[in-house]
């Protein structure tokens, strides 16, 4: 068996959580391998709506199995509140979650570093959604940090104390008292909570699954241009969000790596600072926000909207080894007359398919391709026999520029509608 991978190819938000949890009932087990709090994946279902931050999509299903990896970075206080809310809708998490040991713990003064470090950017701040998760990552690769393993060893409170110090040390005249006041206690209530979960070695447990037939989805958060290494650095998150992190997040062999389902919105969005080369501005960007529902589901943060960028999607694709494609939110698109789908930049009076290494240098015109939009409302489709044959045009223009093919539709944020393409 091989471990599948679902991820997104855009900025975030492409509606992993759905499509996680419409894919479910195929898998064993589902397992986030990257990111934390800072992500927020929405499931609708019987009408009602559910954010999910760390733990992962599978959680509504019974016999499913859901692991967060060591490449995810954990805050006690918002996993305490998340399981909080599941259980008050009769969810039992603890026999349906395991968190690995080895999975860094988000402290207090992690999210207090973060605010810090957005006001000392000023113009230039990320756009952070102000979780800590930055100044985590850096205290994993600096070997600072406190993974949740730790929380079991005699000496936990000298590793947080010595930590949390370090991080006082950096903070200059920044005013973090009241915040930690606030933040610590609730911190080690959490921890205390959350001692009803299993901690295990992931890395084994989700291979040992893998002999035994098990199936496995990898489920990814944030987007492939979010990514730390790939993505439109520095306004990136600090996570390798493309499949190569299942293999660090979740100690999956590379030559395990099974299908790569990239999910993507039928145009595009973006939350946070950065650059944007489709972006729109205008009414029509605010006619898909509203369409769309357009909001962070972490921060509420208005998305900034656009249409679909071809050569953003094209090295999506290539840098995750994308299998198959999901489209997501084509049912937003309905009611344009045109849908205009960006196939080049143009720089400096020149023509590229790629980004430029240096994204905020220049300034990146969208060249775009018109489409007939279909004009129709496609919230009740539910097979592509009756779907128009211009909403069919856009999905065969898609598939051939990216070369992979379109498995999965979406036409609204509902479980039920999802179209699975043969
Ligand atoms: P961070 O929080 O330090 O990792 O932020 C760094 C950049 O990554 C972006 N980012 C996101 N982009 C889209 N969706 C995310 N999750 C939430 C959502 C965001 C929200 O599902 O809507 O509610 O605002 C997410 N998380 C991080 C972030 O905007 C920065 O550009
Ligand atoms: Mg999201």
């Amino acid at each position: 068996m091989k471990v599948d991978v679902l991820l997104g190819l855009q900025w975030g938000d492409e509606g992993k959580g759905k499509i996680v949890d419409v894919v479910t009932p195929k898998y064993d087990i589902i397992a986030r391998f990257q990111g934390g709090p800072n992500a927020g994946h929405t499931l609708i279902f019987e009408g009602k709506k559910q954010v999910l931050h760390t733990i992962p999509s599978g959680i509504f299903r019974e016999n499913t199995m859901n692991i967060i990896g060591n490449g995810v970075v954990i805050d006690p206080i918002t996993l305490k509140a998340e399981m909080e809310e599941l259980e008050a809708k009769g969810v039992d998490i603890p026999s349906r979650l395991m968190i690995s040991r080895k999975a860094h713990l988000i402290l207090p003064t992690h999210k207090i570093l973060d605010r810090y470090s957005e006001e000392q950017k000023g113009k230039l701040k990320i756009g952070s959604t102000l979780k800590g998760i930055g100044p985590t990552y850096m205290d994993k690769t600096g070997r600072n940090g406190v993974r949740f393993g730790d929380t079991q060893l005699h000496d936990f409170k000298e590793r947080y104390d010595h930590l949390k110090n370090k991080h006082i040390s950096m903070l200059g005249e920044f005013d973090y008292k009241p915040i930690l006041e606030e933040f610590e206690a609730k911190w080690f209530e959490a921890l205390e909570f959350l001692k009803k979960i299993t901690l295990i070695d992931s890395e084994h447990y989700l291979n040992n699954a893998l002999k035994e037939g098990k199936s496995i989805l990898a489920e990814g958060a944030q987007g492939t241009m979010l990514d730390i290494d790939f993505g439109t650095y520095p306004f990136v998150t600090s996570s390798n969000t493309v499949t190569a992190g299942t293999c660090t997040g979740l100690g999956i062999a590379p030559n395990k790596i099974g299908e790569v389902i990239g999910i993507f919105k039928a145009y595009c969005t973006r939350v946070g600072s950065g650059p944007f080369p489709t972006e729109l501005e205008g009414a029509v960007g605010e006619e898909i926000r509203k369409i769309g529902n357009e909001y962070g589901a972490t921060t509420g943060r208005d998305r900034r909207c656009g249409w679909i960028d071809l050569p953003a999607l094209k090295y999506a694709v290539m840098i995750n080894g994308a299998t198959q494609l999901t489209m997501m939110k084509a049912d937003v698109l309905d009611s344009f007359d045109t849908i205009s789908v960006c196939t080049h930049y143009e720089i400096d009076g020149e023509l590229f398919d790629y980004l430029p290494y240096d994204i905020t240098a220049h300034e990146i015109k969208p060249i775009y391709k018109s489409l007939k939009g279909w004009n129709t409302d496609l919230t009740g489709l539910k097979d592509l026999k009756n779907a128009p044959v211009e909403f069919l045009d856009y999905i065969t223009y898609l598939e051939q520029e990216l070369q992979v093919p379109i498995t999965i539709l979406s036409v609204g944020p509902d479980r039920d509608q999802t179209i699975v393409k043969n």
